[in-house]
């Protein structure tokens, strides 16, 4: 009987190592981003480091508080993950989803949406920019301080 129930309890073990089913189909880990702007004077990303898990469904909220229009830009991050969709809501509707690889995405002041995807390559990526330009310094935002690190486990 003991051997019966340790050949189960293996086969279980092992059968959920071997095949996890539809990883884009796990409820979403959500994580928020938010991008701000003090006086023009400087932007940044809320946090600036990003951590994330291979394998696990994430729910990314970027959110545009700030008067102007920023990037999410990290061409490393976007080459490590599998995009399920992107989730554009409009007053707690959906108004679009945007499904394919994503390189980078441009939010304007105010607005928000969610992108979900399944990390699947690991590393540790310095390139999280935004290229917009300032009109009155002439420095883009990320010299401005908008840069941050995506880090994958
Ligand atoms: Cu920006």
């Amino acid at each position: 009987m003991k051997i019966f129930f340790l050949f189960f309890f293996t086969l279980a073990l092992f059968s959920d190592v071997i095949c996890k089913g539809d990883l884009t189909r796990q409820k979403p880990i959500t994580k928020i981003v938010n991008f701000n702007s003090i006086d023009g004077s400087s932007h940044m990303y809320e946090p600036n480091i990003l951590e994330f898990e291979t394998g696990v469904l994430y729910k990314l909220i970027l959110e545009n508080k700030s008067k102007y229009k920023h990037y999410f830009t990290s061409y490393s991050f976007s080459r490590s993950i599998f995009t399920r969709k992107v989730q554009v809501n409009f007053k707690n509707q959906k108004i679009a989803e945007v499904k394919g690889d994503i390189k980078e995405i441009e939010i304007f002041p105010g607005q928000s949406l969610e992108w979900w995807f399944v990390p699947v390559k690991t590393g540790v990526f310095n390139d999280l920019f935004c290229n917009i330009k300032d009109k009155k310094t002439n420095l883009t935002h990320s010299e401005m301080g908008m840069t941050g690190t995506i880090k994958i486990y």
